[in-house]
């Protein structure tokens, strides 16, 4: 579109009003027409403003009140927390508490429910207080995303955590005492029977100690299938099941799906077992783990290893463990070489490909499943690995490869049969075709790309229209805000509408939180969540009514030797009661019931000193448990602008001092 042609579309755009723009009476005709193309072009001026720049406002400017036609729930990072933004308009409309706890949501600060599910996160007994969350993946049916739930994975300590879409609530966290460090995590199943979660720094499995010296014995990676029960929202440990591989660095993972349903993908890094240590005459681990010209891309029979983890297992650490000779004896590990130190690895819509980026290379590879499965019906095996697992021959199990540039990483697809690949050193995006394997144009972002997140990209029927490049440190694109940069997630435009066919980038927003890895955008319409918490007295995590709600006229105080129950609740504009008299020493329960049933009627639930910030959507149930060890005075008061009395939502906490 030219200028003139934007102009036109905007004036007629104004001159037709929009049905749901909040007042102002409908403008017509042409006087109000030329007058708008008038100040437009005085405002693009006024503002520096070029053609693209106005394409590119008009494809993301959402009016207040309209609705985002997707969601994507993007890593936080560092920060543990899962974050929830609108596509196209770019806005940031949740941190969801996960790893971390968050005071808004009153998760980890003197809720007794978050603090199961943070304490369940914890690592051997002690309190992890971050996280470093790589991968969102979204629960699936028949490959598609249903919208009910999602996964994150924490790499650092190795944990996968459940979310809720039906309120955004981390429900669970479970924590593998098997490995060390994860990164092939969170991927589902296409019905989400299982989440993948494979190790990626290799260690002797369930915590054991061994020194480096014993590395190619001792060490070891491993696949872990969490197995999710949809009815019960949980993993369930005791029905999960783990493969042992070798101590290789295992690094990005997949499901297959359609036609590779039944299998799993994961990449491999330092096949050469480096281990560092330069200063015991070691080269250091980066180029010791840069030596092969091949690793290994590991695949996987799930569905096979499910059965044999029911009679051939031994368990580790709690987890049932498939070791690695039965693994291979079984037939559910196969390796084939792919090209230098891969990173992503992302199995096309179709389930028949698989695309591996090698950060080394410059090349796409496009392994086949139907050739793979091929090669190991037929038992054609050129190698076996030090450790005897079958190594298929490279050529016969590609399809082929796609010279793409320097350092491409992750690849997602739209609906066209195209395929989008991030290239971090030339910090650019390729746009390709998956079938024949043709470059079709590139286009670049600010600055070096990792993952890239397409709508639906990675399900059985992605819907193409956008994409988000995650790039690393923004370096010159925002106001500076100190050494340590914020991230940029940048939407682009896939539609090549207004550009000529091509892709367009149109909009940067910074991450302000801690380095995002992966995302998922799924269709808004997707995600049903509940408006309010009902019946009266939900527990957020457990979704059942709690056995403590509170009902209105029946709020009480008991006390059974020095266990004092506060049953307590909230409505515009009062705490019942709200003047609470202990003892100092005593055990303090407070159950707090939000008696509202209207949108918007959140309460808080603020504590001076015993470091408590309770949040009471309306109909939330809450537990609150402390000893009430510091004698004094303490305002208790409501922590959101309720109601027009909000400030005087308070009361008194009274600590009588232990007589002398
Ligand atoms: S990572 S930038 Cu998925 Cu953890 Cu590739
Ligand atoms: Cu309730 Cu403010």
């Amino acid at each position: 579109m030219n200028l003139r042609a934007i102009l036109c579309a905007l004036v007629l755009a104004l001159a037709c009003g929009r049905p749901e723009s909040p007042g102002g009476p409908k403008s017509a005709g042409s006087g109000a027409g030329s007058s708008g193309s008038a100040s437009m072009a005085k405002l693009m001026k006024d503002r520096n403003l070029s053609e693209a720049d106005v394409t590119a406002a008009l494809k993301t400017y959402t009016p207040s009140g309209r609705k985002d036609e997707f969601l994507v729930f993007a890593s936080g990072g560092h920060s543990g927390q899962l974050l929830v933004i609108g596509v196209p308009s770019m806005r940031i409309l949740k941190y969801v508490a996960v790893f971390t706890p968050e005071p808004w949501q009153g998760y980890g600060v003197g809720d007794k429910g978050s603090a199961e599910v943070l304490k369940e996160g914890s690592r051997h007994g002690k309190p992890i207080t971050w996280g470093d969350m790589h991968h969102p993946a979204l629960s699936e049916t028949k490959g598609e995303y249903d919208g009910e739930f999602v996964f994150v994975n924490d790499k650092a300590n190795p944990r996968i955590a459940v979310i809720n879409l039906k309120d955004f609530v981390t429900e669970q966290i479970v924590e593998s005492k098997l490995i060390e460090a994860d990164h092939g995590g969170a991927f589902v199943t296409p019905n989400t029977e299982y989440v993948i979660e494979t190790s990626q720094y290799a260690a002797p499995l369930g915590g054991a100690y061994a020194d480096l010296k014993e590395y190619n014995e001792k060490y070891r990676g491993a696949m872990t299938f969490w197995h999710f029960d949809r009815a019960k929202r949980r993993i369930i440990p005791d029905e999960s099941f783990a493969i042992e591989f070798p101590p290789y660095m295992q690094d990005l993972a997949d499901s297959g799906k359609l036609t590779s349903d039944g299998w799993a993908f994961c990449n491999s890094i330092n096949t050469e077992r480096a281990t560092g240590g330069v200063l015991e005459g070691n080269p250091p681990l980066e180029s010791g783990a840069s030596q092969n010209d091949m690793d290994y891309l590991h695949v996987v029979n799930w569905r096979k290893a499910a059965e044999v983890a029911k009679t051939k297992a031994k368990v580790i650490a709690g987890m049932r463990v498939i070791p690695l000779q039965v693994a291979i004896d079984e037939g559910l590990l196969f390796f084939v070489p792919e090209p230098k130190s891969p990173h992503g690895l992302d199995v096309t819509p179709d389930g028949e490909d698989l695309v591996v980026g090698g950060k080394l290379d410059t090349h796409a590879t496009v392994f086949n499943f139907k050739k793979i499965q091929g090669l190991i019906a037929a038992k054609k095996f050129e190698a076996k690995d030090p450790y005897g697992v079958p190594i298929l021959p490279f050529a016969e199990s590609i399809r082929g490869q796609v010279e793409l540039g320097l350092g491409p990483l992750h690849t997602a697809f739209d609906g066209d049969g195209n395929a989008y690949t991030s290239l971090f050193i030339e910090t650019k995006v390729a746009k390709w075709n998956v079938k024949d394997l043709k470059l079709i144009e590139k286009i670049s972002t600010q600055y070096n790309i990792g993952h890239l997140v397409a709508a639906e990209g990675d399900t059985v029927a992605p819907k193409g229209k956008y994409l988000i490049a995650m790039n690393k440190w923004a370096l010159d694109r925002f106001n500076p805000v100190g050494p340590l940069l914020p991230q940029n997630f940048q939407l682009i435009d896939l539609s090549g509408d207004a550009n000529g066919g091509k892709m367009q980038v149109l909009y940067d927003l910074p991450i302000g939180l801690g380095e995002p890895h992966n995302a998922q955008m799924i269709r808004a319409d997707k995600i049903k969540p509940w408006n309010i918490y009902k019946p009266v007295g939900l527990d957020a995590v457990t979704k059942e009514k709690s056995p403590f709600a509170v009902e209105g006229g029946k709020e009480r105080v008991e006390r059974k030797g020095n266990v004092v129950d506060v049953y307590m609740t909230a409505i515009r504009s009062h705490f019942t009661p709200d003047v609470v008299r202990v003892k100092e020493g005593d055990k303090v329960r407070i159950h707090l019931t939000n008696l509202e049933q209207a949108h918007d009627a959140t309460h808080g639930f603020a504590l001076n000193s015993y470091n408590i910030n309770a949040s009471l959507e309306p109909g939330k149930h809450t537990e609150l448990e402390f000893t009430a060890d510091r004698a004094g005075v303490f305002p208790m008061y409501c922590t959101e602008f309720c109601s027009a009395l909000h400030l005087e939502m308070a009361g008194y906490f009274l600590v009588e001092p232990k007589k002398k």
